[in-house]
């Protein structure tokens, strides 16, 4: 099998009855895995609800267990959803500016020279980590040198290798956070701490509980999410040398590159909804206070809306995948997360001739009847230049 590869386990189950059955910490799932009944839930926040009073229970694993503070917009329903998106859609939008994008390639750039001169090199922690902390200091517009605190914590913020949850690292960005909120309010200057210090939602001035719960969001989301997406990217490339020629020869369509890779890798297998009434879900009853996940993975292999769904077609015409979630939650950072796709595709193409891979150890996540691989633990390779 390629290397590259993410198969998609969840194919019979979607045909067969649309729905599997995961446990988590006591708290069982029900994992939705049409696109359709996806979609379709991910729009209903009335019943399939995203805030409610245990926070981090939407999150599989469940991070209830370490984590008081609410993320913002995350884990807050309509109509006080809207308010926070409002505030906060400018800002995340940045990355479609001049300046910002030539910032980010100047980063991009510097990183794919460092590793083409290195023999061999470990991706996640020496390529993506490095490239999705350093493009933070953007989003955030904090000083570059913030990036090498980040590098330290490693891919996962809440997880560390062999535990899924870990409480003391959660605390190491907590107070890292709180820290910074403080700093802000005392010195305010450009950074995104600082703007949300100054802002008011319904009026109000935003607390520091609520930077904070945004803050969480920033960091956590699109952390080990990015760095599944740039990994996968480069072992997908690495096997397919003539995709990446295609791509110089033909930047424009770096785009659908970008969201075909996207649906293919769905960097973020499924997300969480707490249940707020007895109903029902492709005619399979859900009990009020149990959870349901929208399986974004499963989604965007359904053969009912993607032709051929398990191959990677640059040429894909329709493309309605679902890797940054759908409706009221569409993901905040897809703004930057496709930008710094579209970004290192274009870098890469344009220095990178093959990428030889060495030695890889894939990182599987077990979701009660089914085992879906997200991306790497790591993975070493060779980049050879023109
Ligand atoms: C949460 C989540 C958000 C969660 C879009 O996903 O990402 C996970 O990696 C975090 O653990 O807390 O931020």
């Amino acid at each position: 099998m390629e290397k590259s590869k993410i198969s998609d386990p969840f194919e019979k189950a979607r045909v067969e009855k649309g729905y599997g059955n995961m446990d988590d910490q006591n708290d069982p799932v029900t994992i939705l895995l049409r696109h359709k009944d996806v979609r379709k839930t991910a729009h209903n926040w009335k019943t399939f609800q995203s805030g409610g009073d245990e926070v981090g229970r939407i999150v599989i694993p469940s991070e209830v267990a370490i984590r008081d503070t609410r993320q913002i917009p995350f884990e807050v329903d309509p109509p006080l959803h809207k308010e926070f998106r409002n505030l906060l859609d400018g800002w995340f939008k940045r990355p479609n500016g001049e300046e910002y994008q030539a910032k980010l390639a100047a980063q991009i750039e510097t990183l794919v020279n460092e590793v083409l001169n290195k023999d061999e090199v470990e991706v996640v922690r020496d390529f993506s980590l490095k490239l999705q902390s350093r493009a933070l200091t953007l989003l955030l517009n904090t000083p570059f040198s913030e990036s090498e605190t980040w590098i330290s914590w490693g891919t996962h913020v809440f997880r560390s290798e062999g535990e899924s949850l870990d409480a003391d690292k959660a605390n190491v960005l907590y107070n890292y956070i709180d820290e910074k909120i403080i700093e802000a309010s005392k010195n305010p200057g450009e950074d995104l701490y600082s703007v949300l210090l100054n802002s008011e939602v319904n009026g109000n001035k935003l607390t520091h509980e609520e930077v904070k719960g945004i803050m969480i969001l920033t960091f956590a989301g699109g952390r080990d999410t990015v760095i599944n997406a740039l990994t996968n990217s480069i072992a997908y490339f690495a096997e397919h040398p003539k995709s990446l020629q295609a791509i110089k020869e033909n930047p424009e369509m770096i785009n659908n590159a970008v969201e075909e890779l996207i649906r293919y890798f769905a960097p973020l297998t499924h997300m969480g909804r707490v249940v707020t009434e007895d109903t029902q879900v492709c005619e399979h009853a859900v009990k009020a206070n149990t959870r349901v996940s929208l399986c974004w993975a499963s989604a965007n292999r359904d053969a009912t809306v993607f032709e051929n769904p398990n191959e990677v077609d640059f040429n894909r015409k329709m493309n309605p995948h679902v890797s940054f979630g759908f409706g009221t939650h569409n993901c905040l950072g897809a703004t930057h997360a496709r930008q710094i796709m579209r970004t290192l595709l274009e870098i890469l193409a344009n220095k990178v001739a093959t990428i030889d891979i060495v030695d890889t150890d894939e990182n599987i996540e077990e979701l009660g009847e089914f085992n879906r691989k997200v991306g790497y633990n790591s993975i070493t390779v060779k980049f050879n230049k023109y």
